[in-house]
């Protein structure tokens, strides 16, 4: 193909998308066909730094060979059976990730938003079966700025227009109040005995990376647990090592995997987590809900469930990008490399009016560019670093998230601070 071909070959695909495709995205204009470890290739074959991972689903790094051929292996042998029969990946799968993360019992789903609703529907169950809630009136809070999915049910409690307007009538049930806010969750709870659960992000992604006080996720759990109800914390996005613990809610610890998670001193442990994205390391659609017996057993058969969920390929895939999490001390490395990035960005951020601040934890980071959330700049800018090869997306008009794959080495890291610094110094609005 020649160079001129080529370049209509992404013009050619990016048509057919606007022809044939709902327009429910508006993608940063690069069309990507390969990807490995911390680097993609676009059809005309540039190379770039992945900076948004997916949205956290790579964390282990693009096709990850372990995980691929998990996927391949189990893909030859049996893909799907349904939960009307057994089948001999589910069960041992069950026990690595119970075991892993330090609960009694998974139930597996597909995507995140699927595992947040499952969460959503035990919590109501549990507030009827076990709190002596009366019926329908269980409320579950969540907070403002949140980011659970897209359903009806979980936009019926987003703060954001452009994610619940025109989509009514809204489900009921959900009091939201000010993201870290202890004394408001504290007035909201024991104001209300209705309130059967917390739902929580420990930080909150699309909101552009927003970390509340350190402290934010052991007072959940020391009000929940006072008030007999439900500490949920959606881990979708930070969880699987991507802010330097296996898991945000863990707050500072270093830990990687359940057997050093209790022994932590800021171990702070929800009755129920929500995990997904990188449970698969990207390969395929895998989420879930862990939580105890006393709280899981309030599901019987026939009460919930998916055709995909559970299925061989997934309980397979997720056992090997778990074992890359451990294997390769991602969550190590995330706390690590996110140290050095955040220190860079901030140094520099003196010498450029650019950047106004550089916020996150682990390899979870952004920053805010000096503009209104209405300006382009952010976006202008995401294009420069697309040219210099660096693939990074705005969120909220004028942040900018910086979620590179956890297996980055420090070399990288460094040459990724060189193309941001460079591409912010020779940007003109
Ligand atoms: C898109 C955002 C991020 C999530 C948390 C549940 C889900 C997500 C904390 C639902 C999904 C994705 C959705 C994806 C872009 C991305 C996203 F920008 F939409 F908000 F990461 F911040 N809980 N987040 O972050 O999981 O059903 O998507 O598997 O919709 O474009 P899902």
């Amino acid at each position: 193909m020649t160079q001129e071909t080529m370049a209509t070959r992404a013009e050619q695909l990016i048509n057919l998308e606007n022809k044939h495709g709902a327009h429910n995205y508006h993608p940063l204009p690069v069309v990507l066909s390969r990807g490995q470890g911390v680097f993609v290739w676009d059809t005309d074959g540039k190379k770039y730094y992945d900076f948004l991972s997916a949205y956290s689903a790579v964390n282990q790094g693009h096709c990850h060979p372990k995980i691929v051929k998990a996927l391949t292996e189990q893909a030859e042998r049996l893909t799907l059976t349904s939960r009307a029969f057994y089948n001999d990946a589910l069960g041992e799968y069950e026990k690595y990730i119970t075991n892993y993360f330090g609960y009694d019992k998974v139930l597996p789903m597909n995507t995140g938003a699927e595992a947040v609703e499952t969460a959503l529907k035990i919590c109501r169950k549990w507030a009827y079966e076990k709190k002596g809630i009366a019926e329908d009136q269980a409320k579950i809070l969540v907070f403002d700025e949140n980011f659970h999915g897209r359903t009806i049910t979980i936009v019926s409690f987003s703060s954001d227009p452009v994610a619940n307007t025109n989509f009514g009538p809204y489900t009921g049930g959900f009091v939201r109040i000010e993201y870290n806010n202890v004394a408001a969750l504290e007035q909201a709870i024991s104001a209300d005995p209705n309130i059967a659960g917390v739902l929580v992000e420990p930080i909150q992604g699309e909101a552009g990376v927003n970390r509340p006080d350190n402290n934010f996720m052991s007072e959940i759990r020391r009000v929940c647990t006072n008030a007999g109800v439900l500490f949920i914390a959606d881990e979708v996005q930070t969880g699987i090592a991507r802010t330097g613990s296996l898991l945000a809610t863990c707050g500072d610890c270093t830990c990687s995997h359940k057997c050093e998670r209790s022994a932590q001193p800021t171990y702070v442990r929800a009755d129920m987590i929500i995990l997904g994205k990188a449970l698969s390391g990207g390969v395929y659609p895998v989420s879930g809900v862990l939580c105890d017996n006393e709280i899981m057993e309030v599901i019987r058969p026939g009460e919930h469930g998916s055709t995909f969920g559970g299925n061989p390929i997934a309980a397979k895939v997720a056992m090997a990008a778990l074992d890359v999490v451990y294997d390769e001390k991602l969550t190590q490395n995330a706390r690590k490399l996110g140290e050095i990035l955040r220190s860079r960005l901030t140094e520099f951020a003196k010498t450029n009016d650019l950047i106004t601040g550089v916020r996150g934890k682990g390899l979870l980071n952004a920053i805010l560019i000096n503009d209104t959330p209405e300006s382009s700049t952010a976006w202008d800018l995401c294009l420069a670093l697309r040219d210099n090869g660096l693939l990074a997306k705005p969120t909220h008009g004028n942040i900018i998230r910086l979620a590179p794959p956890l297996v980055m080495t420090e070399e990288q890291l460094h040459n990724c601070c060189d193309i941001i610094e460079k591409t912010f110094k020779r940007f003109k609005k």
